[in-house]
């Protein structure tokens, strides 16, 4: 059930909306980037804005928030005029204060791939029904409000996410910084992921209405879009009952458009572009996936080891080695039984060449005692 406010999903293009609707699209988010950003409380945060009577499995909502540490998923059911949505978040662990920053961030890239490759593998079965996708429709990335640009471990990692599947940047914790700051800082982020030639996701602004047109062409321009987390309702200073958070100078607003574009990203995710946002996980992340597996592989074919994956790596390294190891020692063991045979063949050589030389002697022996004998009998 979605909450009275306005945040719904019968407003889809007609189409693509009934042949949703039949099924009952499935539609994953995931959020993931730096270590305490604020993804647990935005995922708490859109689902407590979006949802009636939303309780956190974990009802976490007024404790201090844990430190996520394994990937978690969160799931609702979206409804409004007969359209079902299966809406699953995936909240991912913090990366950035790793000794090894690569471990932490190569589980959500896997996650990511493991559903395309499961969602594979059930389409090459010959019952295609029922089938559970779990694909990622559009990953929120978590930016630290430096308020200067992104870190080199910001562009790594985009630009790998990029690659598999929607991205959509986001300026964590709006509320620390000045709306002055907080747009030069769009403005760097926007450069930088230009210049690094990172694919984040760009919505479809064109429509058959300007009304639509204009509204998307709005919710384009605000990205990197700045959020603002809290699960608390508390007052304003003109006597309103909002969600956001509470300083001496005033109140923060979730839901307030000059205060971040928490709205206006929801917006985007729930209502305005998740067909688009499905539609193209389909056609162009999927089908990229599928093709470059198909390449690789032959049909069927269990995946290949991912060779990007840190830990694996290091495993398989660990496991040739005590392998090589084990060959070496193996081999040495050899060697000595085949000396060893080897001595054992010469010692029974030379027993044999002794009992030959002791048979000879024996036989000349016979033949001398023959002799005598004969000629002593001729004698006789
Ligand atoms: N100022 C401010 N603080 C926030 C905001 N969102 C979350 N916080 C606080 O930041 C801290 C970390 O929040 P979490 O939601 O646990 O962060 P996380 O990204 O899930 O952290 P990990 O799970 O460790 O990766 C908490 O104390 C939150 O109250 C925000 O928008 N503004
Ligand atoms: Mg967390």
């Amino acid at each position: 059930m979605t909450s009275s406010d306005g945040v719904g999903i019968a407003h889809l293009p007609n189409q693509k909306h009934k042949i949703i609707s039949k099924k009952g699209a499935h539609y994953t988010l995931m959020v993931c980037g730096e270590s305490g950003l604020g993804k647990t409380t935005f995922v708490n945060t859109l689902f407590s804005t979006t949802i009636k009577n939303f309780k956190s499995p974990e009802k976490r909502h007024n404790k201090q928030l844990d430190k996520t540490v394994e990937i978690e998923i969160t799931k609702a059911e979206l409804e409004e005029k007969l359209f079902r949505v299966k809406l699953s978040v995936v909240d991912t662990p913090g990366f950035g204060d790793y000794v090894n920053n690569r471990e932490s961030w190569a589980p959500i890239v896997e996650f990511i791939d493991d559903q395309h490759e499961n969602y594979m593998r059930q389409e090459q079965q010959p019952t295609r029904q029922g089938k559970i996708d779990m694909r990622v429709h559009a990953c929120l990335y978590f930016i630290r409000p430096t308020g200067h640009s992104l870190k080199p471990l910001d562009l790594e990692i985009m630009k790998r996410l990029g690659s598999r599947v929607n991205l959509i940047p986001v300026i964590a914790k709006a509320d620390t910084l000045a709306p002055k700051d907080l747009a030069k800082f769009k403005d760097n982020i926007r450069e930088v992921i230009q210049h690094h030639n990172i694919s984040v996701y760009a919505c479809a602004v064109d429509s058959d209405d300007e009304e639509t047109t204009n509204r998307n062409q709005s919710i384009f321009n605000a990205s990197p879009y700045s959020v603002i987390g809290s699960t608390e309702i508390v007052n304003t200073s003109d006597g309103r009952q909002v969600r956001g958070r509470e300083y001496t100078w005033g109140v923060a607003e979730v839901e307030n458009d000059d205060h971040c574009d928490f709205k206006k990203l929801r917006n985007l995710l729930i209502r305005t572009h998740m067909i688009d946002l499905i539609s193209s996980t389909e056609d162009i992340h999927y089908e990229y996936y599928r093709q470059q597996q198909m390449a690789n592989r032959k049909f069927g074919e269990p995946k290949l080891i991912k060779a990007e994956n840190p830990k694996l790596r290091e495993k398989e390294e660990e496991l040739r080695k005590s392998f090589t190891e084990k060959v070496r020692n193996e081999e040495t063991r050899f060697r000595e039984w085949e000396q060893q045979l080897i001595k054992e063949r010469d010692r029974l050589n030379k027993d044999l060449e002794s009992q030959h030389a002791h048979i000879k002697s024996l036989e000349s022996e016979l033949d001398n005692l023959y002799h005598h004998g004969r000629s002593g009998t001729m004698r006789r």
